[in-house]
């Protein structure tokens, strides 16, 4: 594995990884939306849940404890993603994509981001492995509901909790987000395809995770075991860097810019 930081050019053999590779695999976490103003999971909380760290929230024991509590830390969040835009790192990769379609070949796009900036950056999205935000069903019947924008402005923590709405297709059940917590399955659509993905692809590239969320953070290792390259892009060591050929150490906001452009694909449009 040979680590590089983002003030050192960058070396020739990962742009022409970059440059030659037509069926592209990127897995992205929290970190790829930083620079857009969206705290990472290991950002401590504040307000109402300022006692709580996120793996304690993101947890059904936590939603039967206290909904109130739980359903109101994801409105917030929500409305904070509503208030913030895509990042030149979100916008870089639909960029790539679209540039790869027009070569016959494909990126796909899979995350463990709740957040649809991918999607606002113009990227489609392969899967989310760990549901949306803007996504609700009922706890109890499993209904998907459509609800209202968040009125929180997604920077003011609410100073008191909210109660989930309850379900209009079953007697008792109450709204919770579409998203996987902790402990329960990922949906096997989104996994199946990520993992075939990776299989199919000639480089996978792994952004602003800490690779520590099993077992979103297995998946790169399908791409080890078939000799595809492996690039990691985040400021930080990661529990995934050991397996990694290159490792970039930079905030993929300023690395991904550079790496497609020294690798000739246009990123300027966007
Ligand atoms: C399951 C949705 C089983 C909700 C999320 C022991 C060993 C192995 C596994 C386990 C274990 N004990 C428990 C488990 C399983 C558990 C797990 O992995 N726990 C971890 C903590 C050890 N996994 C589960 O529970 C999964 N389900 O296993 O089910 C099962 C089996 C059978 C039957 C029933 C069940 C479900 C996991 C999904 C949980 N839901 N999110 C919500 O968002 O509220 S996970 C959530 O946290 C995110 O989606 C993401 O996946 C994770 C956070 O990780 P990252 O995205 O990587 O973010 P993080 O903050 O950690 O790091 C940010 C990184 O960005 C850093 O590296 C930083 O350096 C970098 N960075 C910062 N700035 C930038 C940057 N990079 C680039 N540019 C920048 N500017
Ligand atoms: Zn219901």
């Amino acid at each position: 594995m040979r680590e590089l930081s983002v003030t050192e050019s960058v070396p020739e053999d990962v742009v022409a990884l970059v440059r030659d590779a037509r069926r592209v695999v990127v897995l992205s976490g929290a970190g790829i939306s930083a620079e857009s103003g969206v705290p990472t999971f290991r950002e401590v909380q504040r307000g109402l849940w300022e006692r709580f760290s996120a793996e304690e929230l993101a947890t059904p024991d936590a939603f039967d404890n206290d909904p109130a509590l739980v359903w109101t830390w994801y409105r917030w969040r929500q409305s904070l993603i509503d208030a913030v835009e895509p990042n030149a790192g979100h916008r870089c990769l639909a960029a790539w994509q679209e540039h790869l379609s027009a070569q016959h070949g494909w990126l796909a796009v899979v995350t463990q981001n709740v957040d649809d900036l991918h999607e606002r950056a113009g990227a489609e999205v392969l899967g989310h492995l760990h549901g949306s935000l803007a996504a609700h069903r009922c706890a109890d019947c499993g209904e998907p509901a459509e609800l209202p924008a968040p009125r929180y402005d997604g920077f003011t923590a609410p100073p008191t909790p909210e109660d989930p709405p309850g379900c209009e297709s079953c007697p008792d059940g109450v709204l919770r987000p579409d998203v996987v917590w902790f402990g329960e399955m990922l949906p096997a659509p989104a996994f199946d395809a990520a993992a075939a993905a990776i299989r199919a692809a000639d480089l996978v590239v792994v952004v602003g995770t800490s690779g520590i969320v099993q077992p979103a953070a297995s998946l790169p290792l399908l791409g080890l075991e078939r000799g595809i390259p492996l690039i990691e892009i985040n400021p930080e060591e990661t529990g995934l860097t050991e397996v990694m050929d290159f490792a970039i150490r930079g905030r993929s906001g300023e690395v991904l810019p550079r790496l497609l452009s020294a690798a000739g694909v246009p990123t300027g449009r966007r």
